[in-house]
């Protein structure tokens, strides 16, 4: 044999950088389900189903392709528990003249792999990851010098370079490079949001299925109703189903939560683009063409185009710019160990126990539940950050370090000094009132904050403004609150405290 090429489990994409010039005569492919990796947070059992279940699908493809395919199947009794286990022995039986991947998304793995080649006595080709619009390399050189990223004007960046939503003489569609402003209504039931796109387990995917509720049932999470596309052709079919009926109003409710729909407007696209069934600049495209077409308005398409080529791109070049010690990052300070709530949902605050529940079942909540949600109630509470992300990074089937890390530890934890983000997003429950209908479902009253009964992130918001007044008062975009703070009585701040205090010292109760 010639090479021996790695693909991984978020690489499932055919010109993937490792297959480039490789040629099925003479070369042979390697994929393997291995402990490692599926154990190394408590996965959502879905995600695990997700993954091996496309893994086999992707190597099934490329075996009718006429490609040599060595699958190594999970075996809970496999003595192959990583995957240079399972390199180090196809490597001996087949004495290939090198080994070729593509850079793996995950420092952990990452770091792992460029050893390889010490213990392997072969070489190891490391090729980019291209399926991203930015290299690391152009990342580096637009933050150099800035002492605090901002998304808008790395995305900026992007338009110009991949030329979405530009006209002819370079200017942004419409006049303006973000349309946020028109992408804050509340949803009332109306227009109905549509039915989520479906695809019925075959029978490799019943097969994953059955492995992962023997061998995995200690996981996060559920198998049940699984229902995610497990091939490319059906990620594409998820994707048309988006564009058609979620993307006209993508941008009008995209910071919307509802107590009865579990993914609004959303595109549920992310599991299919992180692993590699969809190609990110190819959805962007696709959505800039309903746009074009006048399927979709702008706010609409500019928002959705700017999650992938703006935040997705701007979280994994701050990933690799900074790791591995953003990691470690702890600026605020939190001791608090995270509430055992968020594995059971058994809560009485209406929205986290509803956007826990919804993560139990699906593997997935939409974005403004995990920010202002389960986010934001970490960061008021003071979760320690390590905790926090350790169960983003399970519960998701979206979940990747280099894409979870940097919105749990920068945009919701603001546990980087503001690297990331201008100011914590915090807030009290009249944000959650404002965009969602949780509060008249719940045993809280949003509209106290000192009493018995009164909504937990009052306080916990007021003591969170309090005790991080030398972090934030400086803020130009933190002063108000300081202000507002400073205005009340100092009997209503005493007891605001007090309450915070209490519940503070009773999260398990909540
Ligand atoms: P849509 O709302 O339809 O957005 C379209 C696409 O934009 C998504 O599919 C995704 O590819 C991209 N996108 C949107 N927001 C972001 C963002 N902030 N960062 C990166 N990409 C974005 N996203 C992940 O893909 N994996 C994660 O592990 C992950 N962890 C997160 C943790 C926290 C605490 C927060 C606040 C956000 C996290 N996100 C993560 C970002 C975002 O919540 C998800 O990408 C989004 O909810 C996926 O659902 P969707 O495909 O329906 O997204
Ligand atoms: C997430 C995941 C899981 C659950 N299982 C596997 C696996 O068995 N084999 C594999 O190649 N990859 C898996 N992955 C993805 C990797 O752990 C890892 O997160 C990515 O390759 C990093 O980019
Ligand atoms: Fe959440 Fe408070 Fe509203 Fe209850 S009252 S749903 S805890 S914001």
């Amino acid at each position: 044999m010639r090479h021996l090429i790695l693909i991984l489990g978020d690489q499932l994409t055919p010109d993937i950088s490792a297959l480039r010039e490789a040629d099925p005569e003479q070369d042979a492919i390697v994929m393997a389900e291995v402990s490692d990796e599926a154990s190394y947070t408590n996965h959502h059992k879905k995600k695990i189903v997700l993954l091996f279940s496309a893994m086999r699908h992707f190597a099934r493809e490329l075996e009718n392709n006429g490609w040599t395919v060595h699958y190594h199947a999970y075996d809970p009794d496999s003595p192959h528990h990583s995957l240079l286990d399972v390199i180090r022995e196809r490597v001996g039986q087949d004495q290939p003249e090198k080994v070729i991947t593509t850079e793996c998304g995950e420092y952990r793995l990452d770091a792992a792999i460029r050893q390889w080649h010490e213990s392997l006595n072969v070489p190891v080709e490391i090729r980019p990851d291209d399926r991203f619009i930015a290299t690391k390399r152009e990342f580096a050189r637009w933050a150099e010098g800035r002492k605090q990223l901002r998304m808008e004007f790395f995305y900026r960046e992007m338009r110009k370079k991949t030329g979405l939503l530009m006209t002819p003489d370079g200017k942004p569609e419409g006049g303006e490079w973000n349309y946020d402003a028109d992408n804050r209504k509340k949803w009332t039931g109306k227009p109905p949001a549509p039915v989520p796109f479906r695809v019925e387990p075959d029978a490799i995917t019943r097969d994953v299925i059955e492995l992962v509720d023997d061998t995995f049932s200690d996981h996060f999470g559920t198998t049940d109703d699984f229902h995610f596309a497990v091939t490319a052709g059906d990620a594409e079919a998820a994707l048309a189903h988006f564009l058609d009926f979620a993307l006209p109003c993508f941008g009008d409710y995209q910071d919307a939560i509802s107590d009865q729909e579990d993914w609004l407007f959303h595109s549920i696209l992310s599991p299919y683009i992180n692993c590699g069934l969809l190609d990110p600049l190819g959805v962007c495209e696709a959505a800039a063409r309903h746009y074009y077409s006048g399927q979709a308005p702008l706010n609409a398409v500019e928002g959705f185009i700017r999650q992938i080529i703006g935040w997705r791109e701007f979280v994994r070049g701050i990933y690799w710019l900074l790791m591995p010690a953003y990691a470690k990052e702890n600026r605020l300070g939190n001791d608090r160990d995270l509430p055992w709530f968020y594995w059971t949902g058994e809560t009485g605050m209406r929205c986290m126990h509803k956007a826990i529940d919804a993560t139990r079942r699906n593997g997935y909540a939409h974005h403004i539940q995990r920010l202002m949600v389960t986010g934001n109630f970490a960061l008021l509470a003071g979760v320690k950050p390590e905790e926090i992300c350790d169960w983003y990074l399970a519960v998701y089937a979206d979940a990747y370090d280099w894409v979870e890390l940097p919105n749990t530890l920068g945009m919701v934890m603001h546990a980087d000094g503001g690297y990331l983000g201008s100011k914590p997003y915090a807030a009290s429950g009249k944000y959650i009132q404002r965009m969602s209908d949780y509060c008249s479902h719940c045993r809280y009253n949003v509209s106290e904050a000192t009493t018995e009964d009164a909504c937990p992130f009052n306080a916990l918001y007021w003591h969170f403004i309090h005790r991080h007044r030398r972090d934030f008062e400086g803020n130009p975009r933190m002063g108000m609150m300081y202000r507002n703070w400073d205005r009340q009585k100092p009997e209503r701040r005493d007891a605001l405290l007090a309450r915070a205090e209490w519940l503070l010292d009773n999260l398990e109760t909540l």
